[in-house]
């Protein structure tokens, strides 16, 4: 799919003649239009579209590039909201010495697994020794998939009993990190829909296990969702974010979508920071959030 802008260049908020004349109403509702269906979520759409039409009445913006650099400006604003951008614990070391604990959530196939062996790449190669999780004791194969990664990057890993509780696998992770002298603690579980309340709850317990074998953990609670779904993405966002308190997001198939328009509607719906872009299945495809250059991707892509 062609980038955002030469998709709003089509239309006529772009038009010379339509800037010095005046937007209608539905020049400005074709722009919404094409807004919403480049997944920016409504809220974001009508931001923009509101910023437009104000500037075009004061006679801010004469030219196509004048459009541009408007649109460029506010989604930045949008997109760089606190938190946005900054790797955060997973970047600091944790207060008191103890391991760093990430945990990775989200719904079934979003990208959980591989974001750990992804975070687990990055931090080893920053020096920071990594122990990887499996506390995703639900679905058949999870744990072998994440000792695969493990092997294949060179770092330790632990799990659990297949059906045992992942609570308890965490649980024991932090003794091992400590008796290991790991530094990060990269906790993987299993897929759940926002829906299924037990699994939901298992979540909170695993937050709460944490905590009380180390007071402050989980450090970094990320809710891994698919950023080509859209919409679907910032309703999982909230239904997660409403069970269990989330320190960010990471979103992943960002590659070759041409939809990476959801980013917006999560940071601009959710209110959270965005830390890292999954770009791709190998451990290198993470970003860490780059609020000014993924406007700039979202417009040109
Ligand atoms: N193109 C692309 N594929 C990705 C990305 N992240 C993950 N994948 C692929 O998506 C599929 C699912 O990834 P997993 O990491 O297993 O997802 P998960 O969330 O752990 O899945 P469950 O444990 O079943 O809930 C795999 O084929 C991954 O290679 C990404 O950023 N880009
Ligand atoms: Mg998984």
């Amino acid at each position: 799919m062609a980038g955002l802008w030469s998709r709003i260049k089509r239309l006529a908020v772009t038009d010379v003649g339509a800037l010095l004349r005046g937007l209608g109403k539905a020049d400005l509702e074709q722009f919404e239009r094409t807004l919403i269906e480049a997944d920016l979520g409504v809220a974001a759409a009508e931001e923009l579209v509101a910023l437009v039409a104000e500037e075009v009445r004061r006679g801010r913006l004469k030219t196509a590039d004048d459009v541009r650099a408007a649109l460029l400006a506010r989604l930045t604003a949008i997109l760089a909201a606190p938190g946005s951008g900054d790797p955060g614990a997973v970047a600091r070391a944790a207060p008191g010495g103890g391991p760093t604990v990430l945990l990775l959530v989200g719904v079934n196939g979003t990208g959980k697994t591989t974001a750990a062996a992804k975070l687990a790449w990055r931090l080893e190669r920053q020096g920071r020794p990594v122990l990887l999780v499996a506390a995703d004791t639900y679905r058949a194969g999870a744990t072998e998939q994440l000792e695969r990664w493990a092997e294949r990057l060179g770092v330790p890993c632990v799990k659990g009993a297949r059906g045992g509780d992942p609570a308890a696998v965490v649980f024991d992770a932090v003794e091992a990190a400590r008796t290991r002298n790991r530094e990060v603690i990269i906790a993987d579980t299993a897929g759940r829909l926002h829906t299924q309340d037990d699994l939901m709850k298992e979540l909170v317990k695993v937050a709460r296990v944490a905590g009380r074998k180390l007071p402050g953990a989980p450090h970094e609670t990320l809710l891994v969702v698919d950023g080509s779904t859209g919409q679907n993405a910032v309703q999982q966002g909230r239904a997660f974010k409403g069970a269990l308190p989330l320190t960010g997001l990471v979103v992943t198939k960002l590659d070759g979508t041409g939809r990476g328009g959801a980013v917006v509607a999560l940071r601009k719906e959710l209110g959270l920071p965005v830390r890292f872009l999954g770009v791709g299945e190998g451990p290198e495809d993470l970003e860490v959030f780059d609020p000014a250059a993924y406007a700039r991707r979202l417009l040109d892509a």
